[in-house]
């Protein structure tokens, strides 16, 4: 079924025979790279793949015919509402902003759960990952992609006590990248080590089999160190321990991925250590994949100070390399799954990645001076992994808590993670295969005592599901109450009902955000927020982040909070745009039929701040498209508007109007209607009146042609000029 861009997607439909839904492909898919330089426009590009079918190009496209190049690096966007059907619809949005690798995080504590999750119960901070629910978001991904024109690499964990079965699922489902790292588990999961290992092996292996891109867990002990960057020696030397893993294990090492992420971040020098950092992992992991994350050890609830953070993350991606650059929100540090803030963050990573387009062209990297801190860096981990071999391997090594320790290695502080070889979560279940261990399924890592003649292991019991997927045993559901159909019922009543409310996480949610400055100190700015919340009515209002401008003078104040109504859609009044031309048209129509006005604040009215703003080039004003005008200034009276219009010959007049005590403004314009008449050149002359109080059907009620109110530009007035003006040479062609 193709989606409509004007329709929602319709959750019923996908929902409907999942039993039958088979995954259309399997494996990872990267974007296609165009040759470079490739043209688009007059700009030449050395960094970008094919086109989107749908797309919502950046702000500043519409200055540029709208094109949207797209990156050659694929860009992630984390979706975790708690609710699969709404991360659907999160998901459509993200891929037409860029993204194409949409990753679902799997709700709390799913880590610890020793199998599989069926049905589709709501999630805490992610969604429980289920058959059901892979099954429905790969089906709609597949008409999302259609959508957009191009492929969407679905992805979830590998992760946990049920780590295996996990594979096999995703192995099935058609989920197309995972990370899985054993390092993971036992370091922040608390699973014991050798379970870890021996169920990564498994794992890894059926992920290759399928073509699954494996993304590692190295970023984790970043993420959790106190001071990140310490941790440099070790996070090279957690990649390590998983790459060599996974190519045992039997991966491609172009379907490994290493998780990285520059480390540091300002009031440091951060750019320094992140470069010396990010160019020792290229160097050192040749051949592998690289997935840039941005820092998220050091995102506060800040929006600006993500952005920029991520900004120079990617800044690095570029002057390195990245395969794909993964987005993140500063909802992490705030827990508001704000869905528009994930889409910034997939737009933050497509402006960076064009903006730095063919960067290293023309910068390169200071050989001379960078060589002495890569090799530094790789000291040190070198010597870490031979410290490792020393004290007998990894498991002792662990036992010795060598890892997530905040010392710089060869430093060591002492506070690392402790994790016993034959303790933690699971301990004591791995067993030896017994010589007549048999399992009648592919792609099954280690000892298999299938019978010599048997060329595919599968063969004795007619096919395991990875070969015949009709083998597959689909549970729908296990809670009659928990679960997506109860849920769906709800939602489509709202929209039955006609009925909308504003939403952050689930549809209609009712959740808004509300920002304000007071001038207040922190504490004194908080409960001012709060109490303009009780006031408004709203609900569940809470601080989400607090900006101190100055201990005394002013304090910035984001807050969320619940409305406790909805609205019916069919009562909205939909704003009259006004209606505008292109620059270029604007331009090539004044080429040809110059237009002249004359502008000035009418009346006793002093005010030409605004007025400026719609006549001078630096502003966007009308100048900007070759229209000229004369300014008479402020408090000029309504004949002299007129003479002037007539001495220059000019096509109109632009009469602003602020001060409206006793609706001055309305006299304004009815008198220079009037005057204009009387003056026998009301038929060729365009009067326009404009001011913050001013609406163009008032401006029309009292004699004006149009009138401009409030969040007037320059290119408004200019196009209605224009359309004017073709209109007057097209009547008197016609007499
Ligand atoms: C990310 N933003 O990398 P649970 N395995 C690995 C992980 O890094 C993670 C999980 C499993 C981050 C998200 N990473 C955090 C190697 C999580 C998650 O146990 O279900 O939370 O597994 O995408």
């Amino acid at each position: 079924m193709n989606l409509n861009p004007n329709e929602k997607i319709d959750i019923g439909y996908i929902l409907r025979d999942l039993h039958k839904y088979r995954p259309r492909r399997k494996g990872w898919t990267w974007r296609k790279k165009l040759s470079s330089p490739y043209r688009i426009n007059d700009y030449e590009y050395y960094q970008i793949s094919e086109p989107l079918r749908n797309s919502i190009p950046l702000p500043a496209a519409k200055y540029f015919d709208n094109i949207d190049p797209q990156p050659d690096v694929i860009i992630t966007a984390e979706i975790a509402s708690g609710r699969f059907e709404d991360d659907i619809r999160r998901m459509r949005m993200a891929a037409w902003h860029g993204a194409d690798h949409i990753m679902v995080i799997r709700t709390l504590g799913q880590s610890h759960i020793d199998g599989l999750i069926e049905g589709t119960p709501e999630g805490v901070g992610g969604i429980p990952v289920t058959r059901k629910q892979i099954r429905a978001t790969r089906k709609a991904l597949d008409m999302i992609e259609d959508e957009v024109g191009r492929p969407i690499n679905f992805h979830s964990y590998v992760s946990g006590v049920a780590g295996p079965e996990m594979a096999v699922l995703f192995a099935e489902e058609g989920v197309n990248g995972a990370h899985q790292d054993p390092q993971y588990n036992i370091l922040y999961r608390g699973i014991n080590p050798i379970r870890s290992f021996v169920d990564a092996a498994v794992a890894k292996k059926i992920m290759s089999a399928v073509n699954i891109l494996q993304i590692d867990g190295a970023h984790n002990a970043n993420a959790s160190a106190r001071v990140a960057w310490k941790v440099m020696p070790e996070l090279l030397v957690q990649h390590a321990i998983n790459c060599a893993f996974s190519l045992k294990a039997g991966m491609k090492p172009e379907l490994i991925a290493l998780s990285t992420v520059p480390p540091i971040v300002a009031p440091t020098p951060e750019f320094r250590m992140n470069l010396v950092y990010a160019v020792t992992l290229r160097e050192l992991f040749k051949g592998f994949r690289f997935r840039a994350q941005m820092n998220t050890r050091y995102i506060e609830s800040d929006l600006f100070d993500a952005t920029r953070i991520h900004v120079l993350n990617t800044l690095i991606s570029r002057l390195t390399s990245a395969d794909l650059q993964s987005t993140i929100t500063p909802d992490e540090g705030r827990n508001v799954p704000w869905h528009i803030n994930s889409i910034r963050g997939v737009e933050t990573a497509k402006h960076t990645l064009i903006a730095l387009d063919g960067i290293k062209e023309l910068v390169k990297i200071n050989e001379e001076k960078i060589r002495k801190h890569v090799r530094e860096l790789k000291m040190r981990a070198i010597l870490f992994m031979e410290e490792i071999l020393e004290v007998g391997g990894y498991f002792e090594a662990l036992e010795r808590g060598f890892f997530v320790d905040n010392g710089y290695y060869p430093e060591r502080v002492g506070d690392g993670i402790v994790r016993k070889k034959n303790g933690e979560i699971a301990a004591g279940t791995v067993v030896p295969r017994d010589k007549d261990y048999l399992a009648p399924v592919c792609h099954h890592f280690g000892y298999n005592n299938i019978p010599e003649n048997i060329e595919k292991p599968c063969k004795l019991i007619d096919g395991c599901t990875l070969c015949n997927p009709n083998k597959i045993q689909y549970i729908d559901e296990l809670d009659p109450e928990d679960n997506v159909e109860k849920r769906y019922e709800k939602t489509l009543k709202m929209i039955e009902s006609g009925e909308v409310k504003p939403e952050v996480e689930w549809f209609g949610d009712g959740w808004i955000q509300l920002d304000m400055t007071f001038p207040l100190s922190e504490e004194l700015a908080e409960a001012a927020a709060l109490e303009i919340a009780r006031k408004l009515n709203l609900e569940e209002a809470q601080v989400i982040h607090k900006t101190i401008l100055h201990p005394a003078e002013g304090t910035y104040i984001e807050m969320k909070a619940k409305i406790p109504f909805s609205l019916k859609i069919n009562e909205l009044k939909i704003p009259e745009k006004p209606e505008v031309l292109s620059e270029e048209e604007i331009i090539k129509v004044v080429e040809e039929n110059p237009i002249t006005v004359v502008a000035g604040t009418v009346g006793n009215d002093e005010h030409s701040v605004g007025l400026r703003e719609i006549l001078d080039i630096k502003h966007g004003g009308i100048e900007k498209y070759g229209i000229k005008y004369i300014y008479l200034g402020t408090s000029v009276p309504l004949e002299k508007m007129i003479d002037a219009a007539i001495e220059t010959n000019a096509d109109a007049i632009l009469a602003s109007m602020i001060i409206t005590h006793n609706n001055v403004h309305i006299e304004n314009m009815k008198k220079l209607h009037q005057l204009a008449i009387e003056k026998g050149v009301r038929e060729k002359l365009i009067l326009v009146a404009g001011g913050t109080q001013i609406t163009n059907d008032l401006a029309k009620a009292n004699g004006m042609d149009a009138g401009f109110g409030r969040g007037t530009k320059g290119i408004h007035v200019a196009s209605f000029l224009v359309k004017k003006k073709l209109e007057i040479i097209k009547s008197r062609q016609a007499h």
